[in-house]
């Protein structure tokens, strides 16, 4: 008799083929044998408490290790309660794999249990949704789900699998298995020569350039080149979403505070793997009379909601490699012919730095939330992997905590979803056990998905979590007073007065309350030394806002 496998045993050995070594997931009787084939493989298997939270690992994951993350869930709510991962993985642009469990097919809508079309449901927030329709083919169309994930822009791809497809024992040399490196190539793309040459053209020609470096640049691992290149042409450097920290705090490129300036007052700029959505004003905060260009991994993006002078399709490093390269013999003294421009830039930089430090230092009770972040800032080191979960305490952060390293920024993207942070903590202390992870979560984004505080516990995942209490889902309680008026500005969004370090406590972690600024960083220190999960719950002031909430940008 010849040797036979199952369909979750040909799950894992695609999976391993493609270098995952973990699945987070949630457990359900469709789902087991894809358990039972990762025991073979080594792969470990991560169980949380929400579907959200296995979807939103996979989605960090895949942004932290540059391989694609899984996720498995059962049939019906598991998959539903799965959804919101994968939608933001599909806004963040990372790649993943939901395997989602399904009814027999010998029970095709017959009303088996946990029956629903999930594929209808998965595929506008996808670049792949299918059916896995016979056991020989689990392992091809899970190898060809994650090519998918690889067209243009990275994202999700999801695949269900009826229970007695994944069930179903096989015999080996029927089952069609593609081995590691051989089903599917790089899809990197250089960018079409001509545009290069362009670009290089108009970097020679201009006076105040500057460039904004995107989560793409992340994606595409292009610190080298993006550094590289704005040393070489001496170009100031923004930076957003994952593109944070390409540059370090303190680099004579890097600048945050004066880009509404820099895109006001420059004569090109460069945008590199970031769409012009509300993050950008929709473009219309550009310049009129600056040249744009534009570089993105998807053609979709490049040129959309705004007009560009020039656009260019590809990998963020090959493009800005290539650029640098072409335009080195044109730009004669590029440093000295720009350090008006960039002494301009800097000076408005400190100035609003300046402008901004009172509040940074401020010893008001309760706390004033520039105080907590530009504490967390102060703490944050090389190896520490920042993650932000929340509202208006997450605005703040965004002006003042600055990651030291690139790929040590994590937010939840485009999609803006409050829950994420446990999911990428998770992610972030399991792909990188070498990294420090601390998570800033508003307690509002906390209470979504705080239970799988419980599986860093049990998974001996330490972390510090940073609580920014002030009892309420405050960013949408501005909103309403402003609209509404104070006297009804309470409604839906008024949380209890909680003690999550009682909380990180109850389950196994370690927990502090502060309500002293003077305490928080020794509390902090205590939370890195306890070597434990860990949440300080910071109570700060609720009468309080980030400007960003207060001009509601995020609705702009
Ligand atoms: C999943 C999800 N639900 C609702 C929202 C809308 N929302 C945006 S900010 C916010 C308030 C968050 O409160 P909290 O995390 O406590 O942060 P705070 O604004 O109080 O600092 C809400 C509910 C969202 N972005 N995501
Ligand atoms: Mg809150």
């Amino acid at each position: 008799m010849s040797e036979t496998i199952s369909g979750g045993h040909l799950v894992a050995k695609a999976l391993k083929a493609e270098g995952v070594d973990v699945i987070y997931t949630l457990c359900g009787g469709h789902i087991i044998d894809i358990y039972d084939g990762c025991v073979d493989e080594g792969i470990e298997v991560i169980d949380v408490r929400h579907e959200q939270v296995a979807a939103h690992a996979a989605d960090g994951y895949a942004r932290i290790t540059g391989k694609p993350g899984c996720a498995v869930v059962t049939a019906g709510p598991g998959t539903t309660d799965a959804v919101t991962g994968v939608a933001n993985a599909f806004r963040a642009e990372s790649p993943m794999l939901l395997i989602g469990g399904q009814g027999a097919l010998s029970q095709h809508k017959m009303g088996s249990l946990q029956d629903l079309p999930h594929v209808d449901m998965m595929t506008p927030i996808t670049k792949f949704a299918a059916t896995v329709p016979s056991t020989e083919r689990v392992a091809d169309i899970v190898s060809m789900a994650f090519r998918e994930c690889y067209n243009g822009a990275p994202g999700p791809s999801f695949l269900e699998i009826p229970r007695d497809v994944l069930d179903a024992k096989v015999p080996l040399e029927k089952a069609r298995i593609p081995q590691a490196g051989h089903y599917r190539a790089s899809t990197r793309q250089q960018g079409d020569p001509e545009a290069i040459e362009q670009l290089a053209d108009m970097l020679a020609h201009a006076e105040k350039p500057c460039i904004l470096l995107g989560s793409q640049v992340w994606t595409c691992r292009a610190t080298d080149s993006a550094i590289d290149f704005v040393r070489a042409l001496n170009v100031p450097a923004y930076m957003n979403g994952s593109g944070r920290g390409t540059l370090p705090p303190g680099d004579p490129h890097h600048f945050q505070l004066s880009r509404r300036y820099a895109f006001t007052e420059a004569d090109l700029i460069i945008i590199v793997g970031t769409p012009f959505d509300f993050r950008m004003g929709y473009g219309k905060r550009l310049s009129p009379t600056a040249k744009v260009v534009q570089i993105d991994l998807d053609y979709r993006t490049v040129g959309k909601n705004r007009d560009i002078d020039l656009g260019i399709v590809g990998d963020a490093g090959l493009i800005l490699a290539a650029a640098a390269q072409a335009a080195s013999g044109r730009i004669q003294d590029a440093a000295a012919k720009r350090k008006a421009w960039l002494d301009e830039l800097r000076a408005v930089e400190t100035q609003a730095y300046e402008k901004r430090l009172p509040r940074q230092h401020s010893d008001a009770q309760p706390i004033d939330p520039y105080r907590l972040v530009h504490e967390i800032n102060e703490f944050l080191t090389e190896d520490t992997i920042y993650i932000g979960d929340g509202g208006d305490i997450v605005t703040f952060s965004g002006q003042v905590v600055q990651p030291k390293s690139p790929g040590h920024w994590m937010d939840p993207g485009p999609l803006g979803t409050l829950g994420v942070g446990m999911a990428f903590a998770m992610a972030a202390k399991q792909a990188r056990r070498d990294k420090e992870v601390l998570c800033l979560f508003g307690d509002g984004a906390f209470s979504l998905t705080g239970w799988d505080f419980e599986t860093m516990v049990r998974f001996d995942l330490p972390f510090i979590g940073v609580v920014g209490n002030n009892s309420s889902m405050n960013q949408i309680r501005y909103g309403q007073a402003a609209k509404y008026g104070e006297d009804r500005a309470r409604i839906g969004n008024t949380l209890g007065d909680i003690k999550y370090g009682e909380f990180a406590k109850l389950l196994g972690g370690y927990g502090e309350e502060v309500r002293d600024p003077a305490e928080i960083r020794p509390a902090l220190e205590r939370a890195r030394e306890s070597g434990k999960p860990s949440l300080i719950n910071v109570w700060v002031d609720p009468e309080v806002y980030a400007p960003g909430t207060m001009n509601q940008t995020m609705y702009k």
